[in-house]
């Protein structure tokens, strides 16, 4: 728009908008302009004006994340239940917020929308953007305190999460405690270092990673947000996982620590087997880091101690609490990592799209464990994995919706077990994060002390 509210009328390509592709070696995106019409100019020249040229240039000369040096196994510490109070003291005392990367879609679900509007929960259905909703209203409640939500978008998936989050008046939670953002987006490049043309009149771009939420805190005024409410810590998860514990005072109370605070503090569990596809931690060079499963050389992945369990087995499940002035400190330092990726384009000869068959562009990621070497304190603390991690990634398989229903079944069975409640082996339970964060919580609750067999139960 221009002053008067008309739209902008361009015909010309801005001039210093040329000349600043042109220096960068990326004219070629023009190629089309005369096709197309003064909206699409419009909105073309928008998004040009996005892209940070000088970032983009040295991201496009970037060859593969390589890492230098011997790997060592991480040192791991036990969950600590006496670290508990002073944790369930800073929940009680507002410092805490939950951080959930959900910029992914649902692609490799065969879900069509924001992964975090799949019904992940075996019984009721309830999605994975309302399983941690409740845990949040759940705990406000039990501390009698706010805890603030921040949720990491895409450019793709923004408006949809926050329409879904509206239509169903946020779960409960105040919407002036929900803050949404997105991630930033990055420039798909040729094996030249060419942007490429996702139509005549838009560059294909891709989402920065979820260690994009890092720099787009920081952009987005999240820090500042935070800052202004006394949250100092911020429990990190990811939106794929039913089983998070979304708010957990033992692990808080262990970052806190008796005398420092830890800046990141990161959950594991013992890996399934060398294949598993989850990162390890590590030490390199005496610097905790975590190496991602498709990096970890297979002599390192297979090695066994002498009572022959893995030796890098502390697998990450991608839960940390992340202290907010940590954030503040390493917002722009988080390295990329580049991946061979198949990304759609437009010829520059006849301006047909082209579905490639096989990888033929670089994309541009950060991850969020990268900012791990340069925390000068870090805690890595084993979990159960059955109590933890049931993952939704793929339509079939292990991490699947199957797979996960199944594990979210048998903890709520179990934790109605360890309450003295009979279930029997057929029967599928499902407790709502309303009624508890913890078996403990189920002490005193008013149930049939035995169900059928066959039977569903919502708790
Ligand atoms: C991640 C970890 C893996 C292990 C596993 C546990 C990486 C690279 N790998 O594997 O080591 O810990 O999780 O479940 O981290 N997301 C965004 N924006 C993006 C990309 C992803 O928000 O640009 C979110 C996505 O919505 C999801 C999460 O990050 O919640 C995980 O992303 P992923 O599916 O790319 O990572 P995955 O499952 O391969």
């Amino acid at each position: 728009m221009d002053i008067s509210g008309n739209p902008r009328v361009l015909s010309e390509i801005p001039c210093e908008l040329q000349s600043r592709l042109a220096e960068h070696g990326q004219e070629h995106v023009f190629r089309f302009w005369d096709e197309l019409d003064d909206g699409a100019q419009c909105k073309f020249i928008s998004q040009l004006e996005t892209i940070n040229l000088e970032q983009f240039t040295s991201l496009a000369g970037l060859s593969c994340h390589e890492r230098k040096g011997k790997l060592a196994p991480a040192p791991v510490v036990q969950l600590e239940q006496s670290c508990k109070d002073s944790g369930e003291e800073a929940i009680r005392s507002g410092a805490l917020g939950v951080l959930t990367v959900a910029g992914g879609q649902g692609t490799r679900l065969g879900w069509s929308g924001p992964k975090g509007t799949f019904p992940a929960a075996p019984i009721t259905g309830k999605s994975l953007f309302q399983l941690v909703a409740e845990q949040i209203m759940f705990s406000q409640k039990k501390y009698k305190t706010t805890i603030p939500w921040y949720i990491m978008t895409s450019h793709e998936n923004e408006e949809a999460t926050i329409s879904f989050l509206l239509d169903n008046n946020c779960f409960g939670i105040d919407r002036t405690d929900i803050f949404v953002f997105s991630q930033g987006e990055v420039p798909a490049v040729d094996s030249q270092g060419k942007m490429l043309l996702s139509s005549k009149g838009s560059i294909a771009m891709n989402p920065d990673g979820h260690g994009g939420v890092i720099s787009a805190l920081k952009i987005s005024g999240g820090l500042e947000e935070m800052e202004s409410r006394g949250v100092r810590y911020l429990s990190y998860i990811q939106i794929d996982n039913p089983l998070v514990h979304v708010v957990d005072p033992v692990f808080l109370g262990m970052h806190i620590g008796e005398h420092s605070s830890n800046e990141v503090s990161s959950k594991c569990v013992a890996k399934l087997d060398a294949d598993e596809r989850v990162g390890v931690f590590c030490l390199l060079q005496d610097t905790l880091t975590v190496v991602e499963y498709s990096d970890l050389p297979s002599d390192d992945a297979t090695k066994v101690d002498d009572q022959d369990r893995l030796l890098f087995s502390a697998g990450s499940i991608a839960i940390h609490i992340i202290s907010v002035d940590f954030i503040n400190r390493v917002a722009n330092e988080l390295p990329w990592h580049r991946a061979h990726k198949k990304v759609p384009f437009i010829l520059a000869e006849t301006g047909k799209q082209i579905q490639p068959d096989e990888p033929n562009a670089f994309k541009f990621e950060r991850f969020v464990f990268d900012i791990l070497p340069m925390a000068q304190h870090s805690l890595v603390v084993e979990t159960d994995r059955a109590e933890e991690f049931a993952p939704i990634k793929n339509a079939t398989g292990s991490d699947s919706p199957e797979s996960s229903s199944a594990l979210q079944l048998e903890r709520a069975a179990r934790w109605l077990r360890m309450n003295g409640f009979e279930i029997p082996e057929h029967a599928r339970v499902e407790i709502s994060p309303l009624t508890a964060s913890a078996p403990e919580d189920l002490a005193g609750i008013d149930l049939p002390r035995v169900i059928g067999d066959d039977e569903a139960m919502v708790v």
